[in-house]
């Protein structure tokens, strides 16, 4: 009974440009190098390619960080080779998504300069000034208690005016102040601009930020340091619905394609005001209840156990959630942001890590929402070599971390380096493996970010060779998607009319026993698993194969799981 649309039946593949391909020899990815390989995208059977920011940038915070939202970051290439990107996306029937980056403008940008010039510029309120606090022995302090989170207060002192403007990430990161229709009227030119040049539409960089409570309070206190989180005070805000339906007047004039980033909120009541169908907000959004199962208490980078019921059930949650209420979920594992899968929840060990890929793909592809897959991800591409030292490490969170809490003595930098392999955001950053050539065909100079050591045996040209690759499950799945919409895409739990034959000779999918657990949570039809069972096979693993004689996926939820060795 769902509407359908084309961007519900879509699956986006995100690539992040400084570690694509690089075509000009200087160790950093760009647009002529994402054009060389759009066959290989193609062959995939994606629909829209998203583009992490390609703006100029002074690349702080690796392009989320923009001092002109109309020119291209040198590096990454011109206009026109936007233009030819697009042609060339367009001759193969696919789209293409931009990152729009509006809670916050680099330092650098114009409207910055001129805001921070003096007080009375009339810039000066497209940003979020307050004055200080002063303490006791008559300092300026920090208007409240917020965190930034690349660590430190989210207020930065501007000694020439006395007051401090608001960063929620870096220092060079100032926040937009929404509140003036000027900023705002500034957002939309921006979103016009891409529009008319024939972009499709955007991936909005925490956009449930831009409406901060304007009183501005504390976060509350939950640990001993002096910065908390402020969040219950600046996402999805007072005025955030009215925001995002200016924004999305214009997106339905184009027909264009919206997937908002939305921490810190897991309320799918909240949630469904931007994403219900008759909202005319947004399409979908990111929640982060899933990539954040494995977080500590108030600190990301710490471990935390977590264990499968919890994941069952946030999966459950959202799918029934958007099921029964009009909406739609935007389905991820990986991004820019997040550690690989296969190391996160799978195992990268060289026994399973294939497994493990394939295990996660078919869980992921197998529910319903419109699917993103993150370079490498479609490969099984692990996290970092364990034997990475800082100076390998790129990404300005774990060095911010590194910098406050190890070179301070608070931890202890052994403990440190083992917690960025499991978290850090440069596990997702290192270069595409294209083949087993020197820095693996990503760049015929050094990369701007090592290489991966397995790119010998684990590489895009290695698995476009072998019909049992994680490339070509991943690739099956996605044309399943396409050739069941009904149950794959559109389908929930409660009753289907088609069976599926699913594992014939191109889908073996052996799991390690380890992970079997995950396995049945999947097997049990989390709630839109198609026809599927799970056996016991010699080598300890399990296979996927058909489920025979069932008509309905609901079954598969009430029956037990099946470990009988498989015949082959
Ligand atoms: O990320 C927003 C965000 O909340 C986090 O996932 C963030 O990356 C970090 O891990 C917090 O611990 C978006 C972008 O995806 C990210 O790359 C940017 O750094 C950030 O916004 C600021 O623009």
């Amino acid at each position: 009974s769902r509407m359908a649309a084309w961007w519900k039946e879509s699956t986006v593949y995100q690539i992040y440009p400084a570690s694509f391909k690089d075509s000009d020899g200087d160790g950093v990815g760009d647009l002529k190098g994402i054009i060389s390989k759009l066959d290989y995208i193609q062959t995939l059977g994606v629909d829209i390619v998203w583009l992490n920011p390609i703006f100029s940038s002074p690349q702080v915070d690796m392009g989320y960080d923009i001092s002109d939202y109309y020119d291209i970051h040198p590096p990454y290439g011109t206009m026109e080779d936007v233009n030819v990107l697009a042609d060339g996306l367009q001759k193969r029937g696919m789209k293409l998504l931009m990152d729009l980056v509006v809670n916050h403008t680099s330092d650098q940008h114009p409207w910055f300069q001129d805001a921070i010039s003096s007080v009375s510029n009339p810039r000066r309120d497209w940003y979020i000034w307050k004055k200080p606090i002063i303490d006791k022995d008559g300092k300026p302090q920090p208007p409240n208690n917020w965190r930034s989170y690349f660590g430190g207060s989210a207020w930065e002192y501007d000694d020439r005016s006395g007051e401090y403007y608001l960063h929620l990430f870096a220092k060079e990161q100032p926040d937009l102040n929404w509140e003036n229709v000027e900023v705002r009227k500034a957002v939309h030119r921006i979103i016009r601009f891409w529009l008319d040049k024939g972009v499709h539409g955007f991936r909005m960089d925490v956009i449930n930020f831009i409406s901060k409570d304007q009183s501005f309070p504390d976060g509350a206190i939950v640990s001993d340091s002096k910065w908390q989180n402020g969040s219950a005070h600046y996402a999805c805000g007072p005025r955030l619905h009215e925001y995002l339906q200016e924004i999305g007047a214009i997106l339905k004039e184009y027909n264009a394609f919206s997937v908002g980033e939305m921490p810190e909120v897991n309320d799918c009541d909240e949630i469904i005001k931007a994403v219900g169908f008759e909202r005319g907000e947004l399409n979908m959004i990111f929640h982060f209840e899933i990539v954040n199962l494995d977080h500590g208490e108030n600190d990301k980078i710490t471990p935390k156990n977590w264990n499968m019921q919890e994941l069952k059930s946030v999966v459950s949650k959202w799918q029934k959630f958007m099921l029964e209420n009009d909406g739609w979920n935007a389905l991820y594992l990986e991004n820019h942001d997040q550690p690989r899968i296969v190391s996160r929840f799978g195992s990268d060990q060289p026994e399973y890590r294939e497994l493990s890929a394939k295990m996660l793909a078919a869980f992921l592809g197998f529910q319903s929402g419109t699917l993103f897959i993150y370079q490498g991800q479609e490969l099984g591409m692990p996290n970092v070599p364990r034997h990475w030292g800082i100076d390998q490490y790129r990404d300005i969170e774990t060095l911010n971390h590194w910098k406050e809490v190890v070179s301070e003595g608070l931890a202890d930098p052994i403990v440190s380096l083992g917690e960025y392999r499991l978290k850090s955001r440069d596990n997702a950053r290192t270069p595409m493996q294209w083949d087993g050539s020197a820095n693996a065909g990503f760049s015929t100079s050094t990369p701007w970010i090592s290489v991966h050591d397995d790119y010998t045996t684990l590489n895009a040209a290695a698995q476009l060779a072998d019909k049992h690759s994680v490339y070509h499950f991943w690739s099956t799945i996605l044309g399943l998607r396409k050739a069941f919409p009904d149950v794959l895409v559109y389908g929930s739990s409660t009753s289907f009319p088609v069976s599926i034959r699913i594992c014939s000779a191109t889908c073996e999918c052996q799991i390690a026993a380890e992970w079997r657990l995950l396995s049945s949570t999947f097997a049990r039809g989390l709630s839109h698993g198609p026809p599927l069972q799970f056996s016991k096979i010699k080598s300890g693993g399990i296979v996927l194969s058909n489920y025979p004689g069932r008509r309905s996926l609901k079954c598969i939820s009430e029956e037990p799981l099946n470990l009988e060795p498989l015949e082959t």
